[in-house]
């Protein structure tokens, strides 16, 4: 199904922009086609469905649907496939769609509507449609292409320095081309999948893309549409494959990266990694440090989030497992590390999960872990790194929209806490944080430092830990994000971008970049002790 859309910009959520299938007695969806467009920053999607909601087989964008212009929305639904296009774009795929639209109703379907949803209690849509066609096949990317309203859409973009494909936006008419580190990009020669009959200009020859530049694209009738195109050297994952919840550390003249390894359903990995750097740009893999099967008693899945503290020549590793948290020790921060034979904090005070630990040592010296999902905690470590009373746990209330992977740094006498936002399925999870001169509070909000850049294809931005290079005023953010091309909230990567202060000692909200940072080393003073 097809439908040229113009969203009136006061449209309220939920709402279809049509739905073709049943309603229950109760008002409830009863097996359905449907497509919304959400807000005009997320939620564009469609799905077919059998029953209610629950059993919605969904196709959807990164993004949302603009509002106050007119917009193509396609939702093709075919041999097990259902494809999401917007302006004769891609913007989602569901190669699992086993739904037929003839299942629906058994054959027979009562409420068919245009502007209104299945669900009784949603809005009704507000806006415009037009050229709205309804096909009793599933057609091609070429064939919606083919559409009158799609004359001058970039469907795809050839070019051999591509290290991942092309971000094309048809929302804002733009597209980024992420390219191999060292492309020359001042002399690309990028081809565009156009409609049939289009043309685009300039075409042909070399062009310089490292700053932004206008294409213009004609349909074959005419009409024509300007494009912004631009390309990124991309450096970022700073880590090869999937890694997330990265906490960053130096130790004597080496950075060391420890993530949780990512890529498992349900998050169900068993084994950390670590990672070393002398420069934050080229990593080594350290090998597994830790393996739950082998040397935690305890747990045996959901290894996750992990951080780490050195202190009298001995290194501390606090891990999640299985919703705990453990804590191993080691000589060397590449292990192998051993675990102390029972969970460091099995249940948190106030329910929910005991996860994401942050250690911080004070410039005084005192250590603290801060934990927590739901709920914020901190309790000083004693001495020996690996026990605390608890009645010291206090629990940190008032952390703006707080969920999850809480950190801390301290610079020039002020105590930063982050935390992640959201879920870290949403590709608008995301980080924020708060202030204090002291390392357990009070707080104050301080509002976002991360989040996602749906320009350059970079979602669920989070978890993040902050470094300051030793002996510098320099900082940096690690964080994950969805893998690219394709990724999600289980198959996240690890990258690191600037992070900078502002005069007042705010943090400047990080942009989240494609090209990752540039080589720095830690300066080395002569005399220092180097720990490891
Ligand atoms: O990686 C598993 C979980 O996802 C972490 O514990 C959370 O912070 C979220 O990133």
């Amino acid at each position: 199904m097809s439908a040229d859309v113009l969203v009136d910009p006061a449209q309220q959520t939920p709402y279809f922009l049509w739905g073709l299938g049943n309603t229950a007695r109760d008002g409830t969806g009863d097996g359905y086609l449907f497509a919304t467009g959400g807000t005009a920053s997320g939620g564009l999607r469609g799905a077919i469905a059998t029953g209610n909601w629950t059993t919605e087989q969904q196709v959807a964008s990164s993004g949302g649907l603009p509002r106050g212009v007119w917009k193509n929305v396609t939702l093709t639904v075919g041999d097990g496939v259902a494809v999401l296009y917007l302006d004769g774009v891609e913007v989602g795929r569901n190669a699992n769609a086993t739904i037929k639209p003839s299942d629906l109703g058994g054959g027979v379907t009562a409420a068919n509507y245009l502007g209104r949803s299945l669900y009784a209690s949603d809005k009704y849509f507000r806006g415009k449609l037009k050229d709205v066609r309804l096909y009793d096949r599933a057609l091609t990317g070429l064939q919606v292409a083919t559409l009158p309203a799609n004359s001058t859409t970039i469907r795809s973009v050839a070019l051999a320095s591509l290290k991942t494909p092309a971000v094309i936006d048809p929302g804002a008419s733009s597209v980024v081309l992420p390219v191999r580190p060292g492309t020359d990009l001042r002399r690309l020669a990028p081809e565009f999948g156009l409609a049939p009959g289009a043309t685009i200009a300039p075409a042909g020859g070399p062009v310089d893309l490292s700053r932004p530049r206008r294409f213009t694209v004609t349909g074959a009738g005419g009409e024509r549409r300007v494009w912004t195109v631009e390309a990124h050297e991309t450096r970022s994952p700073a880590l090869p494959g999937y890694h997330a919840d990265p906490n960053i550390v130096a130790f004597g003249d080496t950075y060391y990266l420890y993530p949780t390894t990512d890529g498992f359903d349900g998050w169900s990995g068993t084994k950390f990694s670590a990672w070393s750097s002398k420069d934050l740009v080229h990593w080594t893999d350290r090998g597994v440090i830790l393996d739950l099967g082998p040397d935690v008693s305890w747990a045996d899945k959901n290894a996750w989030a992990p951080t780490i503290a050195q202190r009298g020549g001995k290194y501390y590793f606090y891990f999640c497992a299985e919703a705990k948290i453990g804590v191993a020790v080691s000589d060397s921060p590449t292990g192998p590390f051993v675990d102390s034979g029972k969970p460091l904090i099995a249940r948190n005070p106030d329910g929910g999960q005991a996860i994401d630990p942050a250690v911080f040592v004070d410039p005084t010296g005192q250590p603290y872990l801060y934990w927590g999902n739901g709920n914020a905690y901190v309790v000083p470590l004693n001495d020996d790194m690996v026990s605390f009373a608890p009645a010291k746990i206090t629990r940190l209330s008032g952390l703006d929209d707080f969920r999850e992977g809480l950190f801390m740094a301290e610079r020039n006498g002020t105590y930063y806490l982050s935390w992640s936002i959201d879920d870290t399925r949403s590709e608008d999870y995301r980080v924020g944080y708060a202030t204090a001169a002291s390392p357990t509070g009070p707080f104050t909000n301080r509002g976002l430092i991360l989040g996602k850049d749906a320009h350059l294809g970079v979602l669920g931005t989070g978890h993040s830990s902050m470094l300051r290079v030793p002996g510098t005023d320099d900082w940096y953010l690690a964080y994950h994000r969805f893998g690219i091309p394709g990724g999600d909230g289980t198959h996240r990567e690890t990258t690191i971008d600037k992070l900078t202060f502002r005069r007042d000692g705010t943090i400047v909200p990080v942009t989240p970049t494609l090209e990752s940072v540039r080589p720095q080393r830690i300066p080395q003073c002569r005399g220092a002790v180097r720990p490891g």
